[in-house]
């Protein structure tokens, strides 16, 4: 086994469906890595799960009229169920609400608490009589005293944006009960003493200067240079890990508190179903051994690079600390963000049924919101899967086969010398695979599935420029030797998309009577890999792999999922 490689995807909220936007700025890339990294010999752990502890759970089991218990457990189902259409590779898919991720939320509090880096303070908070429980800001509602939209959230206006104090609405009442029986009552609550890890969380950052993408460091440095906070990691909720300590057992641990250290506490759960030949300490505890990789939103950045490794650090223990963290922007529709409530965006259950999975993994990974968002559409959705997909890639996949199959059956064909032609097309080949490769080490999205393109590209211009269809009239042994350097290709080509599009890469593979790879391409070793298929190996039968999108199903999909819809 190579190295230990550990991936992790945020751990979306369980209330709620997933839609593309969650798969883009997560689930995905850290699937592409970890399948990446496997090909490459890695010993790879890949976690994910859901986070489903705080009100958002809680509000959601009451709208559904279930038990918070059932109502989590019934959405994890469904979140399962899609990453599996996905086609996600995860090694295990767990739950932040875990027995596992108590015990070492537990754990880690307990040092920090030993440590000094815990406070306590009595703050001042909405208490809704009615509910019997204190309210969180956005529980909150009441009419925005900015533009008088009534059902402003506590922490914010929906409608004018403005960031609100709960006090500061008119006619404020619980979201929950829509009861106006609130009063303001003062609670203790415990605190993570950031700004005292401070300067070990920045020297920590500092070493990560170079292996964090720009967007992510860019992001922890702003929040060091305004100065940590102490943050309140306890809630007046029911719903959630009830706090070990002394005077505090009536309250739970806030959900962020708990949702990261849910990594470690879902590879526990991953671990104990076979503790036999999983250890979770040999991905956690021994740092020099694992390499770690996040993947989030960037809203999710913060967490990840400042609280979260300063929670670990101010345990005192040798926790495993990320060494690559990929945020990116958002993917927007309609110009905004995807929202059920307001019927906006392409959800996950659905886009699994409108096109195969990988349809949707390759445009996703093309177009990543690596500097920017991105906003979604379906006519550009389209053009991308009808070009690249089909009139470059599935065009050169199905001309070498068919003029294999017309001129010698179907069998690589014998014979012809390699040629100039060959050796430049060797040389361009190596060149780009080295720089795929790379870009895929570096989480560089974008370049990487540009660089994926410029491969395609290039075995079609081979064939345009040699001409096979003519010269097997002439000369048979020149014609073996061209579409047998197509079949290479051919199946390097597959490789290489098999983290993208790993459904489609086994097809194409089986057209060369290969099974799935277990390996990833040498560049370096571009001969042997241009000659993996011997001549006279046997082949499949021709057929196509990829359909085009129509312009009248591009229309029906705007439609549909109203894309155009003008907004109030
Ligand atoms: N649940 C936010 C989100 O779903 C949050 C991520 C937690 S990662 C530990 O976007
Ligand atoms: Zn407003």
């Amino acid at each position: 086994m190579g190295k230990k490689c550990l991936i992790t995807s945020a751990l979306l909220y369980v209330n709620g469906t997933p839609h593309l936007g969650h798969v883009i700025g997560c689930l995905l890339p850290a699937d592409v890595c970890a399948r990446f990294k496997r090909l490459q010999g890695d010993e790879v752990l890949f976690i994910g799960g859901t986070d489903e502890h705080g009100t958002a759970s809680e509000f959601g089991a009451l709208k559904a009229g279930l038990p918070v218990e059932v109502y989590c457990e019934q959405n994890h189902m469904m979140h399962r169920k899609l990453y599996e259409g996905l086609n996600l590779s995860m090694d295990y898919c767990g739950r932040t609400s875990s027995k596992q991720n108590q015990e070492i939320v537990y754990r880690i509090f307990s040092a920090l608490d030993k440590n000094g880096y815990i406070t306590e303070k009595t703050i001042e908070q909405v208490y809704s009589i009615d509910d019997q429980q204190f309210l969180a800001d956005r529980y909150i509602v009441g009419t925005c005293p900015y533009c008088g939209y009534e059902n402003a959230r506590g922490d914010q206006c929906e409608h004018c944006t403005k960031v609100l104090d709960p006090t500061e609405l008119k006619n404020a009442r619980s979201a929950i009960s829509g009861s106006s029986h609130l009063e303001v009552r003062k609670t203790k609550h415990l605190f993570l003493d950031l700004p005292k890890l401070q300067s070990l969380i920045e020297k920590w950052v500092k070493t990560r200067e170079f292996m964090w993408p720009d967007l992510s460091y860019t992001i922890a440095q702003k929040w060091l240079k305004e100065g940590l906070k102490e943050r309140c990691i306890t809630r007046d909720l029911k719903w959630g890990f009830p706090v070990n300590k002394p005077g505090y057992e009536d309250k739970v641990f806030y959900v962020w508190f708990d949702a990261p250290i849910g990594y470690i506490g879902i590879t526990k759960q991953w671990s104990d179903e076979d503790p036999e030949h999983r250890h979770w300490e040999d991905w956690w505890l021994k740092p020099d051994d694992v390499t770690y990789i996040e993947f989030m939103g960037k809203d999710n950045v913060p967490f990840h690079s400042v609280s979260f490794p300063g929670t670990l650090m101010g345990t005192g223990e040798p926790w495993t600390l990320v060494s690559q963290l990929k945020g990116v922007s958002y993917l927007n529709f309609n110009g905004g963000k995807f929202s059920k409530s307001a019927g906006r965006g392409v959800f996950l259950d659905d886009a699994l049924k409108e096109f195969p999975a990988d349809y949707w993994r390759y445009w996703m990974m093309a177009n990543m919101p690596e500097t920017s968002d991105v906003n979604f559409k379906f006519d550009a959705f389209a053009g991308q899967i009808n070009k690249d997909l089909n009139d470059v890639l599935g065009n050169f996949v199905n001309r070498v086969m068919k003029m294999t199959q017309s001129n010698f059956g179907l069998v690589v064909p014998e014979g012809g010398a390699l040629t100039d032609e060959e050796k430049q097309l060797y040389a361009t080949l190596a060149d780009l695979i080295s720089k795929y490769t790379q870009y895929m080490n570096d989480l560089e999205w974008r370049k990487a599935l540009a660089t994926l393109r410029e491969i395609w590209v290039e075995g079609n211009n081979y064939i345009a420029r040699t001409e096979p269809w003519k010269v097997a009239k002439t000369d048979k042994q020149r014609a073996a030797c061209i579409l047998r350097t197509g079949l290479n290709l051919i199946r390097i080509e597959a490789i290489l998309l098999s983290p993208i599009m790993p459904t489609f890469a086994k097809e194409i593979l089986s057209l060369l009577k290969l099974p799935e790879p277990t390996g990833w391409v040498n560049a370096q070793d571009i001969n042997k890999e241009m000659s993996y298929l011997a001549p006279n190996t046997e082949l499949g039968e021709p057929r196509l792999i990829f359909s085009k999108i129509t312009p009248e199903m591009v229309t029906s999909l705007s439609e549909k999922y109203h894309e155009n819809d003008v907004k109030e």
